[in-house]
């Protein structure tokens, strides 16, 4: 009994004996920083393909937390030197969507070697944490976006930090700015060309999307277009960094899906997209499936409209963001139309656009301006 209790104090000693020197210097405590995934405009049209804010500076042993910002599809990757996993792959089944980049691997945490990846982020709120474990300078990338690029410098443990994360929400604050101002005025600058066909037609093209630089509009330009029986319309994606389809589709039926997850006997889900290569002919004359397949960037489509009518399309990547379009044919006979000649404004058809995108932008970032003066000042006022 006696040596009992002389073993528990001297336990008890050893213990304390332990953790007086751990009380004497703590270590210093890992932190977790939170990054933005993109940012859109309220109708989802301007999107910022880029992470916010661009460059991080954290200790090692410190996690970082990117949320999706935006109602879009992302990934956090980093490739380690490694090459990127192209987006999508032929098989035998058709087109398929690389399960490299949709599902998640390595992680949870970072040393500057192997390829990590969240996976496929999708709408406003999923996130991806990740610790870093070795000091260094890391880029990291979307796979779904080759222009979305961003940096994490890893310091040594210990080290101190540029920037607290109320200066970090503010940097990415602003850069979200820059980026869905400058989508806005590749909106404004969209224009619809035309010109004659060797028939005596007219040949419209349609800006399918246009962006670079880490912004883009997910829009037609314009979204409707009025032609005469017999024109051609061509579709080009001037954005160096989406895909899109241009499909016309009975709208009294739903739209088709992009990917249609097939379950398999064992393993993930195999990953069909049943629209990725075109569809059905040329000349667009009913409500049924006429399809361009995936459009690289730079590449484009051309629809002919042979009969008066009203042809409703959607990109099957963006359905979600709102990327719809109507071509009217009229009668040859018919006057030439005004209806295709602006496109300027006419993608912000979206609920509470009314404003703009950059209203709100800007009353939030006053408010986070006087949220950091508030905290700021309740902060000197508990050192005083
Ligand atoms: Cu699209």
């Amino acid at each position: 009994m006696g040596s009992f209790v002389v073993r528990f104090l001297l336990g008890l000693f050893v213990a304390l004996a332990l953790r007086g020197p751990a009380l004497a210097r703590p270590a210093q405590a890992a932190s977790t920083w939170q990054v933005l995934i993109g940012g859109e405009s309220t109708d989802h049209a301007l999107q910022a393909q880029a992470f916010l804010p661009s460059t991080i500076t954290v200790n090692e042993g410190d996690t970082i937390n990117w949320t999706m910002n935006a109602d879009f599809s992302h990934t956090v990757s980093f490739l380690s030197g490694g090459p990127r996993p192209p987006d999508v792959m032929p098989s035998d089944t058709g087109v398929l969507f690389n399960p490299a980049i949709a599902f998640p691997s390595g992680g949870p945490s970072y040393d500057g070697t192997g390829f990590v990846n969240s996976g496929l982020l999708q709408g406003k709120g999923p996130s991806f944490a990740l610790t870093f474990t070795k000091a260094g300078s890391y880029t990291y990338v979307c796979l779904l976006h080759p222009g979305m690029a961003a940096t994490v410098v890893v310091q040594p443990a210990g080290s101190t930090y540029p920037m607290t994360q109320a200066q970090v929400d503010a940097q990415a604050n602003a850069e979200l700015y820059a980026k869905l101002s400058q989508a806005e005025q590749d909106l404004e600058g969209a224009q619809l060309a035309s010109k004659a066909n060797s028939n005596g037609t007219t040949n419209y093209t349609v800006v399918n999307g246009v962006g670079g630089n880490q912004a883009t509009v997910v829009r037609f330009l314009p979204v409707d277009v009025t032609v005469k029986a017999g024109a051609s319309v061509t579709w080009l994606g001037t954005d160096p960094h989406e895909i899109h389809t241009v499909s016309f589709y009975d709208p009294a039926g739903k739209v088709p899906d992009f990917v249609v997850p097939q379950p398999q006997p064992n393993g993930p889900p195999k990953l069909v997209i049943p629209h990725g290569a075109p569809e059905g002919d040329r000349e667009v004359d009913s409500q049924e499936l006429y399809n361009s397949g995936i459009l690289a960037p730079g590449q484009s489509y051309t629809f002919t409209f042979p009969k008066p009518g009203v042809y409703t399309y959607v990109c099957l990547v963006h359905a979600s963001q709102g990327m719809f379009g109507k071509v009217t044919v009229q009668t040859a006979k018919a006057a030439p139309s005004g209806g295709a000649s602006r496109p300027a404004g006419l993608p912000r058809t979206g609920e509470g656009a009314q404003s703009g995108p950059l209203v709100p932008l800007v009353v939030g970032a006053f408010l986070l301006v006087l949220l950091g003066a508030l905290v700021l000042r309740r902060r000197a006022a508990q050192i005083r």
